[in-house]
């Protein structure tokens, strides 16, 4: 079999995706997605222009070769645009594999160590009173772990909280907004939105937060151990990465399970966080970090560190990284949770899927390959328009993370 073609389709069904398609000379294809939130066009012209030409003639079955050649044999090593152009290429390759092979493809990936694939949803309220609705809503669902996000008050726009009446989508058109960011304030009430949501739902359901990179690592630490009473089943992102000692203070000073990553693109973003157990959670996900081939390597080396997957699942990773998460959460034995921010019923449409959810739990299903399709007819109606994260700062104006 010969790889004789591949395309890129750039959509936007109430926000963005960029998805790769590789053809082959026996009729078979395979889907892969490109999605990086606010860069869109960066990645598609990278496949297109440094990628698709080197594609044509090698044999989709030798994912291995492959990504070696686009990673090692690019020189430019690393990178979100390029580890998404190479995660792109390497999904649909492994998604080609199996529909050759006539198997889903989490019998390529060692097989099922489960039955399902546990997901946590998200519950965000303007408020406190609004949140415990929202928690509520989100178990009468079936949901068996939910992550809580709320409004602060004294600070006007929060992260990962909806305007009133809306579906949260972290990404808008037009130039960035801004919002304001309040690290005291933030700390202040969220032990409080914890306390109340365990006196109301009692400790048989996990609840988990998104810190979104924001705490120094001492705030982290504190933000950690002000949690313990409520025994969060992770917090999430408390700090920027970058400086991946920065955790061993967090970890010295709390028992509140910590999960990042879902900014990493390659194990060299995470080697120190998993061999010296500074981690519980690994939130590196396909299409953003390289693809199977890559996170097979960084989960089975997580594996023998104790450090569990947690994927990245929001609404801006396309139903194809949907599809493929759920084979690899399926597969490898280390799998912790999978995040699950339902698509608007149009990417559905677009994206037709195998997988599905009930009572907590997804599954990836039995079609061969990944199970996703693409309705070109229907993407073609909704052309690319340029949305962008939102831009954060502190009380007086300093930029901070987002
Ligand atoms: C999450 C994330 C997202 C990101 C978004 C950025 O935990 O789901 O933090 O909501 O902000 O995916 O593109
Ligand atoms: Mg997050």
């Amino acid at each position: 079999m010969k790889i004789k073609d591949a395309e890129v389709v750039v959509c936007s069904p109430t926000r963005n995706f960029v998805t790769l398609i590789i053809h082959t000379d026996e009729g078979i294809y395979g889907l892969g997605d490109a999605t990086l939130n606010g860069r869109e066009l960066a990645v598609a012209e990278y496949l297109k222009e440094h990628c698709i030409p080197a594609l044509i003639g090698r044999n989709p079955f030798d994912t291995e070769d492959i990504w070696q050649y686009f990673y090692k044999g690019a020189y430019w090593k690393r990178g979100p645009v390029t580890m998404t152009a190479i995660a792109a290429i390497d999904v649909a390759l492994w998604d080609i594999k199996a529909k050759a092979l006539s198997v889903p493809l989490y019998q390529l990936l060692g097989g099922k160590s489960r039955d399902g694939v546990l997901v946590y949803c998200h519950a965000n309220g303007t408020g406190l009173s609004h949140s415990i609705e929202e928690v509520h809503r989100h178990i009468e669902l079936g949901y068996k772990a939910i992550r809580v996000q709320s409004g602060i008050p004294g600070i006007e726009k929060t992260y990962g909280v909806a305007s009133k009446g809306k579906k949260y989508e972290p990404a808008t058109r037009g130039l960035p907004q801004e919002s304001v960011w309040s690290t005291s304030k933030y700390l202040n009430f969220i032990p409080k939105l914890f306390e109340a949501v365990r006196n109301k739902f009692g400790f048989d359901i996990h609840l988990l937060h998104d810190c979104h990179h924001r705490l120094t690592p001492v705030e982290a630490a504190r933000f950690g151990k002000d949690a313990e009473p409520y025994r969060l089943f992770w917090m999430e992102d408390p700090g920027s990465e970058e400086l991946q000692e920065s955790f061993r203070l967090i970890r010295n000073h709390t028992t509140t399970p910590i999960a990042v990553g879902e900014i990493f693109n390659s194990v060299f973003d995470c080697n120190k966080l998993i061999t010296e157990q500074l981690i519980d959670y690994l939130r590196m996900t396909i299409v953003h970090g390289g693809g199977i081939t890559h996170l097979l390597k960084t989960a089975h080396l997580a594996e023998i560190y104790n450090v569990r997957t947690g994927f990245h699942g929001a609404t801006d990773l396309s139903p194809v990284t949907m599809a493929a998460a759920l084979h690899f959460d399926m597969a490898i034995h280390n799998f912790g949770i999978q995040e699950h921010m339902p698509h608007e019923p149009l990417v559905d449409e677009i994206f037709p899927h195998a997988y599905t959810y009930k009572d907590g739990f997804m599954y990836p299903g039995e079609a061969a390959g990944l199970g996703v399709g693409l309705n070109r007819q229907l993407a073609a109606k909704y052309p690319y328009q340029r949305a962008y994260l939102p831009v954060n700062r502190l009380e007086d104006g300093t930029v901070w993370n987002w």
